[in-house]
């Protein structure tokens, strides 16, 4: 199958909060398998697990202690392969997360590194001297706060850690680290997943110079931000080294049939389409995973910017869009001033399914699930502690899936890792499963129409509206699709010529005298080759 991955739907399951199936209140793979059924049924073409390797779960699996491994935490090898064949069965593709840019600090590669300056393993993490004052070798820093260097006192030098102190980056300007990378890789793929996304691909280089980074280049009138933001990080990530790597990388990936990778571009808006570009243009990534809508921004010219914009940056690239994921608050959460929360789910359902790209669901997404309320003592994301309360960590998108309305949501027999609160609980599959005008039941008539539409492949052609009205048309051989969208509380009226009837699916949308009249939150998708007409 060409190019399956252009235009396709992943979901993403976040496997410790999806389904538990032994009771000690962490999911796991054999609960994933019993509740694939779920997902296939969505309509979505492929899964995204993130990991499931061997990790002492600092960072919730995003630290592995071994790349060919699963945590007994999930289950074992013969619990995933069973994963892999049964979502085959239901024809969804199956793509792992490898987090190669850093290991755990348990990861075997790393405590022989620690050791001495000698050691077989000794460059294959990032190792420093000090400043003569003793400080470390420069300016930059961590995601997850303070300096990216840790002091080692047995090597008496310091490391590199892009994230938290137990989250070594490894050294890829040595070869034997980025050949044993895609060893780890070939791994997975003869085993059969169907790809990878690729955590924090921009980091995976850093500048062997370790020049300093400089200040963020920052408009006047923004608020003051964390340290992390006013820093550019021109020389600890977003390296040129990285792309010879990433065609090695693609190579691997081309020996085998029908495979794809998709890489995490965390980067604000001044650099993100150069580096999405760079990445998906040439032999390298398939997909770029954009950051752009995992914001604040709700407006039609932010879509709309960021879309055309990476298209127009990038004619031969490929973006991925998403509104949600494990690490940002829920986006009907985010958004909720532009309206009721079951209004907000289903205006942003159709508008993120109709943008021209592929598309990443996050679960839970499909019940227009909510940001859970985490108190302080129930935190166990790193940063969230150290933060409380400017920033309260990455919990709150984290709790778990919630299958009916019981005490624990059918997510566990036992205590859940997270909690189920009652507003998530309230939102749960079963209730939505037979209720015809449910988020859940829109999600499956929004995927299946899409399928069978210019929305898969079509591209897009924004039409001039006045704010707060997202107007485009997707269009391809077989036809074309007007898609209106209204981001705001008030009714709007749009102009519309050609169009006799609204034919697709809308949401307080209608059509009369050459006007579309759209409801607060009111959209719809409609087959026709209408235009909008007025400027
Ligand atoms: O995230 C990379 C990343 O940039 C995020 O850390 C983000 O900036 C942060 O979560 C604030 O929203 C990836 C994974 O998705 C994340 O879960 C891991 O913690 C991180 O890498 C380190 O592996």
């Amino acid at each position: 199958m060409a190019d399956w991955w252009r235009g396709a739907v992943v979901y993403q399951v976040y496997p410790r909060s999806f389904q538990d199936s032994d009771g000690d209140g962490i999911g796991d793979l054999p609960g994933i398998t019993a509740r694939l059924d779920h997902i296939a049924g969505l309509g979505v073409d492929a899964i995204w697990l993130s990991p499931v390797f061997t990790s002492p779960m600092a960072d919730m699996g995003y630290d592995v202690s071994d790349y060919c491994d699963i945590d007994p935490l999930f289950g074992t090898l013969a619990d995933f392969d069973a994963l892999v064949a049964r979502a085959h069965e239901l024809g969804l593709k199956v793509i792992i997360d490898q987090v190669i840019s850093h290991s755990s600090d348990q990861h075997p590669h790393f405590r022989e590194s620690r050791m001495d300056r000698t050691n077989p393993k000794a460059d294959w993490y990032v190792w420093a001297d000090p400043k003569p004052d003793g400080s470390p070798p420069n300016n930059w820093i961590s995601v997850f706060g303070g300096s990216a260097w840790e002091w080692d006192t047995r090597r008496r030098q310091y490391y590199l850690h892009n994230f938290l102190t137990s989250q070594p980056d490894f050294n890829f300007h040595n070869t034997d680290v980025q050949d044993w990378l895609l060893s780890t890789m070939r791994f997975w793929l003869e085993r059969g997943v169907d790809g990878f996304r690729l955590d924090t691909v921009n980091y995976y280089f850093h500048d062997p110079l370790l020049r300093n980074n400089g200040p963020e280049p920052r408009e006047d009138n923004l608020p003051a931000v964390n340290p992390y933001e006013m820093q550019d990080h021109e020389y600890s990530k977003c390296r040129p080294e990285n792309l010879p790597f990433l065609e090695r990388m693609r190579a691997l990936l081309d020996e085998f049939d029908d495979r794809t990778t998709v890489g995490e571009v965390g980067e604000g808006p001044r650099r993100a389409l150069r580096i999405m570009e760079e990445y998906t243009s040439g032999k390298r990534l398939h997909m770029a995973y954009s950051f752009d809508m995992l914001g604040p921004k709700f407006t039609p010219d932010h879509f709309r910017s960021r879309v055309e914009g990476f298209f127009r940056a990038a004619p031969l690239g490929w973006p991925m869009w998403a509104f949600s994921n494990h690490d940002v608050i829920r986006h009907v959460t985010r958004w909720q001033e532009f309206g009721p929360v079951v209004d907000v789910a289903k205006l942003s359902a159709a508008l993120l399914l109709a943008l021209e790209g592929s598309i990443c669901l996050y679960q839970g997404e499909e019940l227009g699930q909510t940001e859970t309320d985490i108190e302080f003592h129930e935190l166990t994301d790193p940063p969230g502690i150290r933060f409380w309360p400017e920033y309260k960590g990455r919990d709150g998108c984290r709790t778990p899936m919630v299958w009916d309305g019981s005490e624990q949501g059918g997510f566990t027999t036992g205590t859940p890792w997270l909690p189920v609160k009652a507003p998530q609980r309230q939102r749960n599959v079963a209730a939505q499963a037979g209720a015809p005008d449910s988020v859940l039941a829109l999600y499956r008539n929004l995927l299946a129409w899409r399928k069978g539409s210019a929305l898969r492949d079509g591209r897009s052609t924004f039409f001039d509206v006045a704010e707060p009205v997202l107007a485009f048309r997707r269009a391809d051989a077989e036809g074309a699709v007007l898609c209106l969208f209204n981001l705001s509380d008030q009714a709007q009226s749009v102009p519309v010529s050609g169009a006799a009837v609204l034919d697709g699916p809308s949401m307080g949308a209608t059509l009369a005298d050459g006007q579309v009249t759209l409801a607060p939150c009111g959209w719809v998708w409609t087959r026709c080759d209408a235009t909008v007409t007025a400027g």
